[in-house]
């Protein structure tokens, strides 16, 4: 199993698609947790990748490649997350995710959605570059509880706080919680903007909605 998780790490960071489709597909047909394939495997790659790129040592054309492969990754381990989770049924709840305002980072954000979804949350994914009156026109829409929002860089984090802002200018804020993550975000971060709720990954985040959903 180990073999499979090193396998993925090493092609996310080489960014070939072919061996990470192999892997990835290998995973599910020896029934291994598709979880721990991401997080194990494909997460660890891109870290590096993510290390590699800061100290200059590979460049953006790169980092598209690898994340390239992870996308055919996830394509083929996200719906066996989904599938491993609660079958039908009443949802947990309902949860609006997007990345913020000028932000196209989506990796996180899509592995955020396939955890909810295994855990029987409604996901309603809005994409990236998603502005704070989209976020709340969708929330409203759907009657969501919760507001999931991602952002990558120092530069878009801020419009996490938007959102939280909007809300409140529209006596939307007690209607639903907020959610925010992604590599720059804090618990301290959310503190300070008033968010409901940080988490460092995709499944600390699940435990706290189910947490702060259950009455
Ligand atoms: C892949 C990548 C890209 C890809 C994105 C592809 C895609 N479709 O997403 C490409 C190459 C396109 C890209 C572009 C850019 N990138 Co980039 N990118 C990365 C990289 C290497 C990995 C990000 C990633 O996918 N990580 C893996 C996922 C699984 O982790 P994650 O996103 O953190 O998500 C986890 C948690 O944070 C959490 N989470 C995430 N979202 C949410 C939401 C909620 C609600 C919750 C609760 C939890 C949660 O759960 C996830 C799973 O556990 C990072 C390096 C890094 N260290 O993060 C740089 C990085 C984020 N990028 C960076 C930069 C600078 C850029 C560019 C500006 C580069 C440029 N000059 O053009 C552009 C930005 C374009 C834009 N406007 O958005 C910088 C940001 C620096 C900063 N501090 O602001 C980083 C940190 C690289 C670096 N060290 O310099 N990038």
């Amino acid at each position: 199993m180990s073999e499979i998780f090193e396998g993925l790490k090493q092609a996310i960071i080489d960014g070939d698609e072919d061996i990470v489709e192999e892997l990835s597909n290998k995973a599910i047909e020896e029934s291994v947790n598709p979880v721990d394939a991401v997080q194990q495997g494909l997460i660890k790659g891109i870290e590096v990748v993510g290390e590699l790129w800061k100290a200059g040592e590979v460049f953006l054309p790169d980092v598209m490649m690898s994340a390239e492969a992870m996308k055919v990754g996830l394509g083929i381990l996200e719906p066996a997350i989904a599938k491993a989770g609660l079958s039908e049924g009443d949802s947990k709840g309902k949860i609006v995710l997007g990345t913020v305002e000028g932000d196209i980072h989506d990796i996180g954000k899509n592995i955020t959605g396939a955890m909810f979804t295994a855990a029987g949350y409604k996901v309603f994914d809005i994409g990236t570059d998603i502005k704070a009156e989209d976020f709340a026109a969708k929330a409203q829409e759907v009657g969501a509880d919760i507001i999931g929002a991602s952002a990558l860089l120092t530069t878009t984090m801020s419009a996490q706080k938007d959102i939280i802002e909007y809300l409140k200018e529209h006596n939307l804020r007690d209607k639903f919680k907020v959610f925010i993550g992604g590599g720059p975000t804090s618990q301290a971060y959310a503190d300070e903007i008033g968010a409901d709720g940080w988490a460092e990954s995709a499944d600390e985040a699940v435990v706290l909605a189910d947490k702060m959903l259950a009455k």
